[in-house]
């Protein structure tokens, strides 16, 4: 059976004997050697390859926390704002714990599946007119009353939950890597991969990639204005790097091409800025966020539409020539 996080970490968690631990198995998720993309850009790069989650994103690993705690305390709801992934987490945990999860999304933003799966969960969705900054505001404002558990990363137990990937990283390769890289959104990510390397009492380079276009990105699950990190992550020792749309798809098709690894599109931020600027020979872990299943409608943005064939070997041999 899969160890549940929290039992794994349960002493480096804010967690006891009387936490409900509520967990979906997540957690200890492969660290992959990326063979072709080290030789193209001469570094020995390793991915943390966080779809391995059950609800296909790094998020899971803060919202067993998060969720547990909210538990522990009685809560019967929890809300978020989110550009989907977030979301999809927390309404699983919420319906693993048997209580209810309302959803604040920015209209018309959120990929596909992550809304499904919202909805799948049983989770109450709200499309907010505005970004995801002004849902935020509006679920920050709604936890104030005190009828929500608020379970965004602005909540504690999601940042130390995270943090246990830099862990599980450390402990796998034995040693911490050079170079820690990861993408930028609202930041949580970024700050919790601090607190794990400053909880090991360990140091590395830690690189944290945003869309140069923070409001209009492709990258719809970090097309966030206002990180509400930024203070935090600006006081730490993070190197912030900035790529364009095209740069981060370049690197999604990639990794799908050259790795055989299938990710969202936001997830390729911390590639496409290692590809611009490879810290030759380092080791080098970039974390893989969120599955490409998540976001189907960007694959076909890129990827061409499949040729309609007859059943006919002949015609099917001529078609597969002119691929
Ligand atoms: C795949 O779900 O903000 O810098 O509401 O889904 O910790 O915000 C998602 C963010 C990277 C950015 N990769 O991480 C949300 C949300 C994926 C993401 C990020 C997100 P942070």
């Amino acid at each position: 059976m899969t160890v549940p996080l929290i039992e794994r970490f349960r002493d480096r968690l804010p967690v006891g004997a009387e936490t409900p631990i509520v967990s979906l198995g997540e957690g200890s998720t492969p660290l992959l050697p990326a063979p072709r993309l080290s030789e193209r850009l001469g570094v020995e790069l390793w991915l943390k390859w966080e779809p391995a989650n059950p609800s296909g994103s790094y998020k899971d690993r803060g919202m067993t926390v998060a969720v547990s705690k909210a538990l522990e305390r009685g809560a019967s709801a929890v809300i978020c704002a989110s550009t989907g992934n977030t979301a999809a987490s927390a309404a699983a945990y919420a319906a693993r714990a048997g209580i209810r999860a309302l959803v604040l999304q920015p209209e018309g933003a959120v990929a596909s599946g992550k809304l499904a799966q919202s909805l799948m969960h049983g989770a109450r969705v709200l499309e907010v007119r505005g970004s995801f900054d002004d849902a935020l505001a509006a679920a920050r404002a709604l936890a104030e009353r005190g009828t929500h558990a608020l379970v965004n990363s602005l909540n504690p137990h999601r940042l130390e939950g995270q943090k246990t990937a830099v862990f599980e990283i450390v402990d796998e390769l034995g040693a911490v890597p050079d170079v820690f890289v990861v993408p930028y959104g609202g930041g949580g990510n970024t700050v919790s991969y601090a607190k794990g390397l400053s909880e090991l009492a360990e140091r590395a380079r830690l690189v944290s990639v945003q869309a140069a276009d923070r409001r209009r990105t492709v990258a719809s699950a970090i097309r966030i204005a206002e990180p509400a990190h930024r203070e935090v992550v600006a006081s730490l020792d993070v190197e912030i790097s900035t790529v364009t749309d095209a740069q981060i798809l370049e690197a999604w098709a990639q990794l799908a091409k050259l790795e055989g690894l299938f990710c969202e599109p936001s997830s390729a931020a911390g590639l496409a800025a290692l590809t611009l600027d490879p810290p030759r020979g380092a080791r080098v872990v970039a974390t893989i966020t969120g599955h490409g299943l998540k976001d189907p409608d960007a694959a076909a943005r890129v990827a061409p539409e499949p040729l309609v064939v007859d059943p006919d070997p002949d015609a099917i041999a001529a078609a597969a020539a002119g691929a």
